[in-house]
């Protein structure tokens, strides 16, 4: 679907956010639904917040779910021509059990020079304030990265920034319909509460860099998703190759359907 290139750019600027609707196709999205509970029934010992990108590193369906066509033309007129991904995680969140997930700044965690990178967040289901959507202090990413400390809530990710060294009156919720997306900088201050309704609340997280992005830890797994490596600039590798008895069936299915909706 065409989208309004302009208002990516505005928004993404001004606020640090900016939400698009119908990005994936109805098709596309259920089979991303299926693959999390398949996902969720092959790894029990994770919690369905942390279904992390090392999972995806040999997932067939997963490392071509990011690359749709539709996923990566949003995030071009941000990053360029040349795309790679760094790490995917799907935020599952169960319904009345999903973790929250704490005041922060990506920036202040991720391995990659420069800190040049967008989150592309894809709502699996519809992501509303009862279920736990993102919440964001738009603008933020204009600020500094502030100071994480460890904390020790149940919450997905260790540390947070304190509610007392930010506004949290500014906060907005980002209700995002299931198969729209919602970009973000990594400076920009977000979270989400926890899920208390009885509805799953499943978010792909999905982080672009431009080849020009050096990865700095070695034991890691890229993708080119679009366009050119730069030379000795990260090492990429391979999709790995759909296997039925291995894989997660819907692979099969997703080839044959449109990359853009
Ligand atoms: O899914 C969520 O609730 C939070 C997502 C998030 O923190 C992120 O994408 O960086």
């Amino acid at each position: 679907m065409a989208q309004d290139w302009e208002r990516l750019r505005r928004e993404y600027h001004d606020d640090g956010y900016v939400v698009f609707e119908n990005v994936l196709d109805r098709d596309t999205v259920q089979l991303a639904s299926d693959h999390v509970e398949w996902l969720r029934e092959k790894n029990p010992q994770l919690r369905p917040e942390q279904l992390h990108h090392w999972l995806m590193w040999e997932d067939p369906f997963w490392t071509r779910l990011v690359a749709r066509e539709a996923l990566l033309d949003l995030v071009e007129p941000l990053l360029g021509p040349n795309i790679a991904l760094f790490a995917s995680h799907y935020i599952c969140k169960p319904g009345g059990d999903g973790l929250p997930v704490l005041w922060h700044q990506d920036g202040s965690y991720w391995p990659l020079e420069p800190m040049e990178v967008i989150t592309a967040w894809l709502a699996v289901d519809d992501s509303t304030p009862e279920n736990g959507c993102m919440r964001v202090l738009p603008g933020s990413h204009r600020g500094p990265l502030l100071r994480h400390h460890r904390h020790d809530q149940d919450a997905v990710l260790g540390t947070e920034i304190r509610p007392e060294d930010l506004d949290e009156a500014r906060a907005v919720d980002v209700t995002v319909p299931a198969g729209g997306v919602s970009l973000h900088h990594p400076l920009l201050i977000h979270g989400s509460n926890p899920n208390r309704s009885s509805r799953r609340r499943c978010g792909l997280t999905i982080r672009y860099i431009p080849t020009s992005t050096r990865i700095t830890r070695d034991d890691w797994k890229t993708f080119l998703m679009r366009g050119a490596a730069v030379p000795g600039v990260n090492q990429y590798f391979p999709f790995p190759d759909y296997d039925p008895v291995q894989h997660f069936p819907g692979t099969a299915v997703m080839e044959n359907t449109p990359s853009r909706a």
